[in-house]
């Protein structure tokens, strides 16, 4: 595969989007890994520093790049980027139920198609929302975030 696109809101990045990133960078020549933006959400991290982490995190793949999504349809963005295809994770049958849906609508939009892989079982309780929830009661969650997270975490008033 040339050119694969794997979204998300990535607020903040952690383990289980490493390991899909990584995955999809086994798979396809380049993976762009695009952050969205949702007016209805509170993000945590503003996007530059979302995009920030996420590159540093990468910094050693240099077939991984990191683009803003912005307010735009993911389909579009495939569209403009001519990529071959949407790779996600899956988590749970939760996750799938939910995922199907968009991505019959994606394929409808613009014809991307959407691979799923199923998620490390490492990593398959994460979300960015636990990794918040758990951090904001002061837990330690330097075993579920890559370095440039942990270091973004622990700075006074994260
Ligand atoms: N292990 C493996 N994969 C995981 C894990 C885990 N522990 N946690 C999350 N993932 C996967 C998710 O399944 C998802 O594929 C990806 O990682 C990103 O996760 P999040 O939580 O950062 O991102 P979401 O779910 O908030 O992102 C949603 C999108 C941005 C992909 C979606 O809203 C979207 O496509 N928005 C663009 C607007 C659009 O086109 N809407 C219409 C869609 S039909």
């Amino acid at each position: 595969m040339r050119r694969a696109v794997c979204p998300g809101s990535f607020d903040p990045l952690h383990l289980g989007h490493v390991e899909v990133i990584a995955r999809a960078a086994r798979l396809a020549d380049e993976v762009l890994v695009a952050v969205s933006v949702n007016p209805a959400k509170n993000y945590r991290f503003s996007m530059h520093e979302r995009i920030e982490m996420i590159e540093t995190t990468f910094a050693s793949e240099p077939g991984v790049r990191v683009l803003p999504l912005g307010a735009g349809l993911i389909a579009e963005f495939c569209r403009e980027v001519e990529a071959d295809a949407l790779i996600k994770g899956l988590r749970s049958g939760a996750d799938l139920e939910y995922e199907a849906p968009m991505a019959t609508m994606n394929r409808h939009l613009t014809g991307v198609e959407t691979l799923f892989v199923p998620a490390d079982p490492r990593y398959g309780h994460l979300s960015s929302s636990l990794v918040k929830e758990v951090h904001s009661h002061g837990g330690d969650v330097t075993a579920f975030v890559p370095l440039a997270v942990a270091e973004r975490l622990a700075e006074p008033g994260r």
